[in-house]
């Protein structure tokens, strides 16, 4: 196997012998079979347009290879089967073949031999310049990251043609081999434009369905009772869990990325979401054997379960971990079932903190935000946010925030908050002095904030008092940061470590435009963001 996508690729370079994550060398080879069978898919579908039932196929199947996502060996040999299928389905429709050795892929009829034909499929086996693959993993990366924020969005009932159509297009280009380094970086650059429609398209789907995100406290201590812990992204799956708990005496609980979950109105309503428990998701293992009641995973990042969880944990949508029970469809009454013969938590009230920070409530206080910047009482904003992970240099962000002055505002997002989301910073004549504007996919909130403020100021974003401190673990993080690149935004810092799958000269390439540069040390840093 040889995979390198995530920030935790071992030594840096890649994992060989068996992922850092858990993913074992069968699982891997049956991603890169999938992940050609997708291509070979988009071929056709690239021909024959828009078809739904091959672009939900093409959503689901590049989600599943994102990091953290499904380990479980048979369940991605059901889906190369069914690639296969669609493949046939769209080469009947296209009428005619098409002269493309990836086009040809026929996979084995058993999992044995399609682990095989995996392990001749790895990364980038179109190209040899190493600069050239590194734009095709960036591109990769990008899709995957993206369609994960499409597949929530799906699940709400949104789709885009023209995403669906890029989609393809970009699947497609990633077989031709006529294609140079500039036409990559080109699908990069729109990958990234991309998303930003698919951000917006999860946002206007979250919004209309439970109400723009309010100012909340959340409560981190536990509550007597009964209880189901939600882990990962999808709000459609908390509404059910909540609908579905609703006077069964059974408190739930958010872990991880659903903590923004408790400031939409349509799910703090209710009253048995009645708090968030633990940290960011490196911490599971620890925290779930101290968790008596249901635990269940909507997105990633899921980690090998302890045998002393195991029972209680179950997995939903297209995270999977073999021996761990999978519910499939709407109905979570296994789940509630076992939160019921679990024992109950006890009464342990903590700390609260303060999430709901979308863009709708930042703007709606836009003139108290330029005012206090007018009289100088917020000098500087701080966008310090991206994914958290197990690495040590990862205390760079608690440290940042720590460091940040008194007058300046901290802005946070997706699962890195929990190195300092529990951190007292005090407010500016009544504005936080941190705002959580959600989930990752909430990047799209805090463009909106920063695209405001440069209206308001009358300057260009990359002149407004903000700096960005972005820590990246995933894909989902990789199209994040296109779409930043696509915006135009320059001078991110970006840690803990720079992605194994980017080359010099592509570096290079990324500091020259966008004069992006790695996280050094808090003091340096936060010195030349505030020179
Ligand atoms: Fe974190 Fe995991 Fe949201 Fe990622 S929980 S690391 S970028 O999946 O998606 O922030
Ligand atoms: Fe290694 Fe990350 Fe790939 Fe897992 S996803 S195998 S940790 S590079």
């Amino acid at each position: 196997m040889f995979c390198n996508q995530c920030e935790q690729a071992a030594n840096g370079t890649g994992c060989n012998i068996s992922g850092v994550c858990g993913k074992k060398p069968d699982v891997a080879a049956l991603q890169d079979h999938l992940l050609y069978g997708l291509k070979s898919l988009a071929l056709y579908a690239d021909k024959i347009g828009r078809n739904a039932e091959i672009d939900r196929f093409t959503i689901e199947g590049l989600f599943s290879t994102v990091t953290n996502v499904d380990f479980d060996a048979p369940r991605i040999g059901g889906l190369i089967k069914r690639c296969y299928e669609l493949k046939e389905k769209a080469k009947a429709a296209a009428g005619t073949a098409i002269a493309n050795p990836v086009a040809d892929w026929k996979p084995a009829d058993d999992l044995a031999g399609m682990i095989a034909q995996g392990e001749q499929h790895g990364i980038n086996t179109q190209h040899v310049n190493e600069d050239i693959r590194s734009v095709i993993e960036i591109l990769m990366y990008g899709l995957k990251g993206m369609a994960a924020y499409m597949d929530h969005a799906m699940i709400l009932g949104r789709t885009d043609d023209e995403v669906m159509a890029f989609f393809q297009k970009a699947l497609a280009a990633t077989t031709d081999s006529s294609l140079g380094l500039m036409d990559f970086v080109g699908l990069s650059m729109e990958c990234g434009k991309q998303n930003l429609t698919v951000m917006g398209l999860l946002n206007t789907a979250h919004t209309d369905t439970y109400g723009h995100p309010v100012p909340t406290a959340v409560q981190l201590g536990t509550k007597a009772g009964k209880a189901i812990l939600v882990s990962g992204h999808d709000l459609k799956m908390m509404e059910e869990i909540l609908k579905q708990t609703e006077g069964k005496g059974i408190n739930v609980y958010t872990h991880g990325e659903m903590l923004p979950a408790h400031g939409y109105p349509g799910l703090k309503k209710y009253s048995h979401l009645v708090g968030n428990y633990g940290g960011a998701w490196q911490d599971q293992a620890q925290e779930f054997a101290k968790f008596p009641g249901a635990i269940i995973f909507n997105t990633n990042c899921i980690q090998k379960p302890a045998d002393s969880y195991t029972d209680r944990l179950y997995t939903w949508g297209l995270v999977a971990w073999p021996g761990v029970k999978h519910i499939d469809g709407w109905d979570f009454s296994p789940v509630i079932a076992k939160a019921l013969e679990c024992p109950a938590l006890p009464e342990n009230p903590g700390q609260e903190i303060l999430t709901g920070f979308g863009h709708n409530a930042v703007l709606g206080v836009a003139d108290k935000v330029i005012d206090a910047v007018k009289s100088g009482a917020i000098k500087h904003f701080f966008l310090v946010g991206g994914c958290d992970g197990a690495k040590s240099g990862r205390n760079y962000y608690t440290e940042f925030a720590e460091k940040a002055p008194k007058d300046t505002v901290i802005m946070t997002l997706a699962c890195g908050k929990y190195r300092f989301n529990k951190l007292e910073f005090g407010d500016i004549g009544g504005i936080p002095r941190l705002l959580d504007i959600g989930q990752c996919n909430d990047a799209y909130s805090a463009i909106q904030i920063a695209v405001a403020l440069a209206g308001a100021f009358k300057c260009g974003v990359n002149d407004l008092p903000l700096s960005m401190v972005l820590s990246w673990y995933e894909q989902k993080a990789v199209v994040i940061l296109l779409t930043l690149f696509h915006l135009g935004i320059k001078n991110i810092k970006l840690g803990p470590t720079l992605p194994a799958f980017i080359t010099p000269n592509v570096l290079n390439f990324l500091v020259e435009n966008f004069n992006v540069g790695p996280i050094t040390t808090v003091d340096a840093d936060m010195k030349a963001m505030l020179g």
